[in-house]
């Protein structure tokens, strides 16, 4: 461990290595941990499937993010995966959950008995992919319903209500591209949408008109990449923007004059390395901010050092730390945030160039 001056300046140690078992661990408590005196009535409950995903119940964040169970067992299936120990997680009870959690008209909620959007749809998609369990699931209502929510202008939206962002354009494109149906959508004209949002600085923003911002380039950049479109990206000048996103901590932010952010490592760090220029940031500076971020005790990563880890930044962290080549990991695919065995495995590595 280095030691450093902490900004209270007392003395803290900092890891000077990725601390896997205990980032397992944490992910591991997040799943369930029902005391003894509340299982018999939660399992009364019809709704009740043996896991309580991916957060641990009795803190208020629990129920402020409910709707984000489905992403969290994506989240945290990926990182342990990517540590080598996809097994921390009940498969069979985490299918059961997916299956419970999917609509009559395709689409999946964020957990029980929450209504159907993109966003988890495609974490849904990506969980059952990577177990290759797409067998446990209905994927011509999935597919029809991606489908039904593309309007004329190629753009999707979210949900029934009608939010439009080019997020929602890359959840489609990942979904049915990992379900071989890209045919059941206008690709060419979501194409023109995600060129539509972006901008003289060679960034996408979530609009058109909207400013760049690192994830809506990983959006972009990942959508047109799995399309075969990336000759919309011009490389030099998108890449000389993503590597001006590095501080002189060595961390990364979303868009000029903002803060660092471990989850950038995953948003800046997947488009350059599409665009094969991961080398034009400084790796090991960047690599010690991550590491910097770690909670060594309880286990996570946080956004940044000292602050509260969660599953989301402790996925970012370890997948930024796969595409820098961090020793002991899996890697990472750069377009699907999936581990690379899996898109292999599907046949949908390498088909990709700039
Ligand atoms: C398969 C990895 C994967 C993703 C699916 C939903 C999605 C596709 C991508 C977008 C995810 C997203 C919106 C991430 C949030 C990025 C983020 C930290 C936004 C915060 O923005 P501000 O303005 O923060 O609050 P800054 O850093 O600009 O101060
Ligand atoms: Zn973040």
């Amino acid at each position: 461990s280095q030691v450093k001056n902490g900004t209270n300046g007392t003395m803290t140690s900092l890891p000077a290595t990725l601390l896997s078992d205990l980032h397992v661990q944490y992910i591991k408590s997040l799943d369930t941990i029902v005391p003894p005196s509340e299982f018999a009535l939660l399992a009364s409950r019809p709704e009740f499937t043996g896991i309580w995903p991916l957060q641990k119940k009795d803190d208020l964040e629990y129920w402020l993010t409910e709707h984000l169970r489905v992403n969290g067992v994506y989240w945290g299936l990926t990182a342990l995966d990517l540590m080598n120990n996809i097994d921390a997680l009940e498969r069979d009870q985490v299918i059961k959950y997916l299956q419970d959690c999917q609509h009559e008209n395709g689409g999946f909620g964020g957990h029980l008995n929450h209504d159907p959007h993109l966003l988890y749809t495609l974490s849904a998609i990506q969980i059952l992919v990577t177990y290759d369990r797409l067998d446990a699931i209905d994927v011509d209502k999935v597919v029809s319903y991606v489908r039904s929510l593309q309007l004329p202008d190629g753009s999707f939206s979210g949900d029934e209500w009608g939010e439009i962002d080019i997020r929602f354009c890359y959840c489609a494109i990942s979904c049915m591209s990992l379900l071989k149906r890209l045919d059941a959508i206008d690709v060419p004209r979501t194409v023109e949408f995600v060129v539509r949002c972006k901008n003289y600085d060679g960034g996408f923003g979530s609009q058109p008109g909207s400013e760049s911002h690192a994830a809506m380039v990983f959006c972009g950049v990942g959508a047109l990449a799995i399309v075969n479109a990336l000759h919309h990206v011009d490389a030099d000048l998108l890449g000389w923007w993503l590597c001006e996103r590095q501080l002189g901590n060595g961390g990364l932010n979303g868009r000029p004059q903002k803060l660092e952010d471990v989850c950038y490592s995953w948003w800046v760090l997947s488009a350059l390395s599409i665009l094969g220029r991961v080398h034009w940031i400084n790796k090991e500076k960047l690599i010690s901010f991550i590491l910097s971020a770690q909670d060594t005790e309880a286990g996570g990563i946080a956004d940044r050092p000292g602050d509260m880890a969660d599953v989301f930044h402790t996925l970012f962290g370890v997948a930024g730390l796969s595409l820098l080549g961090y020793p002991g990991l899996k890697s990472v695919d750069p377009v699907y945030c999936m581990p690379k065995h899996v898109i292999q495995r599907v046949g949908l590595a390498e088909r990709y160039r700039v």
